[in-house]
């Protein structure tokens, strides 16, 4: 499917009551082509049976329908048999959080290595559920033939696990071809910056800007999936230095999720300085839920937080137009940090300005 295409499937969506939870919701379900017709919320979405209470799953099942909606979207992950149980209850497709990311990546993954990254996904999503499935179909069949459904199960295990070993041997391969890029890099000296954030921070807008280059910006969630890698070369210095955008972080992000994606996320663990956008046009709480999450992916992707600079975006929405001290917020106290607007070009030369001197320290403490 073309990413212009819009698909305007109907969804009921379940979350936490909190804003950005809600926000975040939509934002996702909308990224994956539903047209989000009820937003019900719950205090806790992880109940035994359902995922939600039992009168709540009935009371879903008449809102399902109210609205003419054919999918449910669960703000969490929920196992097989709570989706199953549930889609029984309300007649829809069942729609969890994970499948939701995992649909998302799915629409817009463009290159082989991408593709490879959402399937190896997709598999470690299938893994933990195959059991259930196979064993209802099993059961559904052959009533009381409780023994092939184990012999099934372990087919199906077989399966996802020969599948897997083949996808990672090609996505293994693709990444030693990059490790040895890698190198060829930095025989040629040249430090290497790396973009991270936040979905829709504004990370391809400024490489950009920074790059001379044109690759899709947008509002929605998950714009970018592969990562690119651009020279850029400083006007007033002959210093070059290599700049890469990447796939952007989200919370709650499964571990498996970060992990597939691993090798473009690569670029981040070997980079020599990570420019870490945050968008500071939004209210300071999802600011301080967006800061923690990233900083928590790039904890578990091996980042040294002394590399991090913390670039501060689209102060041209502030009221003030980013006169006021936003950057003494008590959250940005750790990093040594910077305001700008990718789009309007507010600091740009600040920013060159520190790239150059914080490359020229780190080339010479880097190992050779
Ligand atoms: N007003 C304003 N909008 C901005 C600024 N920087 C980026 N945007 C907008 O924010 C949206 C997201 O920008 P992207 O550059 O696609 O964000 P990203 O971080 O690459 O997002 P993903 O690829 O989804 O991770 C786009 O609509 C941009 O036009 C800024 O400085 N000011
Ligand atoms: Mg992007």
């Amino acid at each position: 499917m073309k990413e212009t295409e819009q698909h305007t499937d109907k969804a009921v969506v379940v979350t936490y009551p909190d804003e950005f939870a809600k926000k975040e919701i939509v934002d996702l379900a909308k990224a994956a082509g539903y047209k989000v017709e009820a937003l019900i919320t719950q205090k806790q979405i992880i109940k035994s049976e359902y995922g939600v209470g039992v009168g709540k799953a009935q009371e879903l099942q008449e809102i399902v329908a109210d609205n003419d909606a054919k999918t449910l979207i669960i703000d969490e992950t929920v196992t097989s048999s709570q989706a199953n149980k549930l889609a029984t209850v309300t007649q829809a497709e069942v729609v969890d959080r994970e499948r939701l990311i995992l649909n998302i990546f799915a629409r817009r993954a463009q290159t082989t290595e991408a593709k490879l990254q959402v399937q190896l996904a997709e598999l470690r999503y299938e893994m933990p559920r195959a059991k259930d499935a196979v064993r209802y179909s099993v059961r559904g069949e052959r009533a009381g033939f409780s023994g092939m459904g184990e012999a099934a199960v372990d087919v199906k295990f077989r399966a996802l696990k020969r599948q897997m070993g083949f996808i990672k041997d090609k996505l293994e391969k693709s990444r030693t071809s990059k490790e040895i890029h890698i190198v060829e890099r930095r025989k040629l000296g040249l430090p290497f910056v790396s973009l991270a954030g936040y979905t829709s921070s504004g990370k391809t807008t400024l490489f950009n800007r920074l790059a001379s280059e044109s690759k899709e910006e947008s509002p929605k969630l998950f714009t970018t999936l592969t990562t690119t890698t651009r020279v850029i070369t400083f006007a007033n210095s002959k210093q070059k230095v290599l700049l890469s955008d990447t796939v952007g972080f989200i919370t709650r992000l499964p571990t498996y999720l970060v992990e597939s994606f691993k090798s473009t996320l690569d670029e981040l663990t070997y980079a020599d300085l990570v420019l870490l956008m945050v968008d500071v046009s939004e209210d300071i709480d999802s600011v301080g839920v967006k800061l923690n999450s990233c900083r928590k992916t790039l904890e578990e992707l091996g980042v040294d937080p002394q590399k991090v600079l913390l670039v501060l975006n689209k102060i041209d929405l502030l009221a003030d137009r980013g006169q006021n001290k936003i950057e003494l917020v008590p959250m940005f106290k750790d990093f040594s940090l910077i305001k700008i607007s990718a789009v309007r070009g507010d600091g740009m030369h600040q920013l060159r300005t520190r790239i150059l001197e914080l490359t020229r320290t780190k080339k010479t403490a880097r190992p050779a």
